[in-house]
């Protein structure tokens, strides 16, 4: 069962990137400064690439809410492509309009360019590149930013995330990046998300599908280039029962814990510590200095292509990462505490 449920919709450089959440209970304030905050933290951060010059993500919401409330009624979410401008005629829907500018075969390692075209049956890569790009996370993170304000409202949840290491530096990034960026190159990283204010009993030990640990580890890998996922100590494998496991206490007759080597989960369920998640991001698969792979149309080995990119994006995938649990949260949070419509 889910109740806080959504879709979205765009490519990359189309018109638009869409979202419609369905399940969210009337009466919620949603404040669209909070989501255009949310969308800017997404955009910065050091090691961003050219297309970030050129928008400038703004939300706009063309249903379910009404003087500043949810109604109850599907929520869309929509946000203009500034480049669309730019590719109007490369992006068309209409036939006649067909050209192979911007069209390309030589895929990229990494992306998800060669398995996208045997997948989909796509002679030019554009077509994959369109919907693979992380250009979507832009409507994740508006549509994460709506769970946030569902979250802080119910249960006054607030998130906080850090950047753990990118490269091989665990500080002074920003020359690690100029390095890689002078070398034609990317760079991926490590970070931390925490969840505070948790309730007890999110999620379930009953099924497989119903574990909190389990819901957000997906939201999490399916992040564009997150290819681990952790929560909690993630030292565990080397360390004694005695040692991981968080013992309990009694303070002025409230339990109590003195570590959180858990994470906040235990049995699958929230156990009211803070919820701490670590993921790694994989540095971006569109490199300046290009690498070696094959031409699909002519099946010569070649060098990938390369247009323009990001040197590195973990800051705003982490953006993304709180959004996605942002949502798991928000439908466990509804399913335990609202039904149809919300009061404060
Ligand atoms: C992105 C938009 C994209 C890329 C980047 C993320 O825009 P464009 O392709 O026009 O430069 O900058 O996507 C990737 C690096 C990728 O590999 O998908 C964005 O809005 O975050």
């Amino acid at each position: 069962m889910q109740v806080f449920r959504f879709l979205t919709a765009g490519e990359s450089h189309g018109k638009c990137l869409t979202a419609i959440i369905e399940g969210i209970p009337a009466g919620f304030e949603i404040n669209p400064a909070f989501i255009n905050e949310e969308l800017k933290r997404r955009q910065t951060g050091y090691g961003r690439g050219g297309r970030m010059k050129i928008e400038s993500d703004t939300i706009e919401i063309t249903s379910g809410v009404r003087f500043g409330k949810t109604l109850g009624s599907p929520v869309t979410l929509v946000i203009q492509n500034k480049d669309f401008e730019n590719w109007q005629k490369i992006m068309s829907i209409n036939p006649d309009d067909y050209t192979d500018e911007k069209s390309f075969t030589k895929c990229r390692p990494g992306h998800a360019d060669y398995a996208g075209s045997i997948k989909y049956n796509h002679k030019d890569l554009r077509n994959v590149l369109e919907r693979s790009s992380a250009r979507k996370t832009a409507i994740e993170v508006a549509v994460g930013a709506v769970a946030k304000q569902i979250i802080a409202q119910v249960c006054d949840i607030k998130c906080s995330s850090k950047i753990l290491q990118i490269g091989n530096a665990k500080d002074n990034f920003e020359t690690e990046i100029d390095i890689a960026r002078e070398e034609g190159d990317t760079l991926g990283g490590k970070f931390e998300i925490m969840f505070e204010n948790l309730p007890v009993g999110l999620g379930s030990y009953v099924h497989w599908d119903r574990m909190l640990d389990g819901k957000i580890a997906q939201a999490v890998m399916s992040v564009p280039a997150i290819k681990s996922v952790s929560i909690g100590n993630h030292h565990a494998y080397k360390m004694r029962g005695s040692e991981f496991h968080d013992e309990m206490f009694l303070e002025d007759g409230k339990i109590i814990r003195k570590t959180n080597n858990a994470g906040g989960i235990e049995g699958g369920m929230s156990n009211g510590e803070n919820i701490i998640i670590t993921a790694v991001m994989k540095p971006i698969p569109t490199l300046r200095k290009t690498l070696n792979t094959v031409d699909l149309k002519t099946m010569t080995e070649a060098q990938s292509h390369f247009e323009r990119s990001d040197v590195c994006a973990v800051e705003a995938c982490t953006v993304v990462a709180e959004a996605r649990i942002a949502c798991i949260l928000a439908d466990e949070v509804l399913m335990k505490f609202v039904k149809d419509s919300f009061e404060k």
